[in-house]
């Protein structure tokens, strides 16, 4: 497989969303992508997310989120998002990688560490086995963490839900977890940085979308610079 694939992780409301579209944005504009296009390094940019990147995904993701009345076991919800990426990888990802694109993804199996591992309490190395089940170890070539405080990012949806269309405002079922199991997410995705410092890579999100999407265009600049051996004159050129 020959494209590349980069992932956005991060606690509730730190911006992924926002700050992928503006790194589509960005790709496309600062000339990387149609650089890359002409020598032959890229075939196209798109975008995924989990859960809910394929068909079967979208009725998987409809069933974790909505607030339920009989409560979803941890062990189910881990399983849900399992057969979820399973899906996922073979009928997206696998095939846009050979297709040699550049997949920009809202979140991935790091979000199952951090979420079920660490916020549900359920055990890492199952988790890792399942990973690896779900993946057939097709792991992320770039992760970015957007790191915001838990307070900060609830409020944000919060705000969010008031401007919603529906009027609901509703959170969903995972946002309506208590505060702690947010804090033990985002100290998830802290152990994930400091264990997998190559890979998984922390951005401050506080501030305004630009300044963050800036910090974020810097750790990209860096990573297809490496992966593609490009100086920023064949980029800027
Ligand atoms: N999950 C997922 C698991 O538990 N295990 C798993 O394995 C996986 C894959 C996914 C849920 O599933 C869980 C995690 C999640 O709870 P989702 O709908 O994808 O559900 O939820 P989120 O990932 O939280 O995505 P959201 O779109 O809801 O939030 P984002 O992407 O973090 O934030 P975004 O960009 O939508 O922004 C939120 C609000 O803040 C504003 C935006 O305009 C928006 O209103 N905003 C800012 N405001 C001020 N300053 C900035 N810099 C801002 N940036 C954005």
């Amino acid at each position: 497989m020959t494209g590349k694939f980069i992932v956005f992780e991060g606690t509730e409301g730190c911006g992924k969303t926002t700050q992928l579209e503006r790194s589509r944005q960005w790709l496309l504009q600062s000339r990387w992508l149609p650089t890359l296009q002409q020598k032959g390094l890229i075939k196209d940019l798109v975008l995924t997310r989990e859960p809910g990147g394929t068909q079967l995904g979208i009725g998987i993701r409809q069933l974790l989120l909505s607030p339920t009345k009989e409560p979803i076991h941890d062990r189910s919800e881990l399983l849900l998002y399992a057969a979820d990426r399973a899906q996922h990888v073979e009928q997206f990802l696998r095939p846009h990688l050979e297709e040699n694109d550049l997949i920009l993804c809202d979140r991935y199996t790091d979000s199952t560490i951090a979420y079920q591992g660490y916020g549900r309490g359920l055990d890492l190395t199952l988790i890792d086995q399942l990973n690896q089940i779900a993946t057939q170890d097709l792991q992320s070539d770039l992760t970015i963490w957007l790191d915001l405080d838990v307070e900060t990012g609830l409020a944000r949806m919060q705000q969010r839900g008031k401007r919603d269309a529906s009027g609901t405002g509703k959170p969903d079922r995972i946002e309506q977890a208590d505060l702690d199991f947010h804090q033990r997410v985002r100290q998830g995705f802290a152990h994930l940085a400091q264990t997998e410092p190559q890979r998984f890579i922390q951005v401050d999100a506080r501030g305004s979308e630009l300044q963050v999407a800036e910090r974020i265009e810097s750790v990209l600049n860096h990573s297809l610079t490496q992966w593609f051996n490009l100086a920023s004159y064949d980029v800027d050129s």
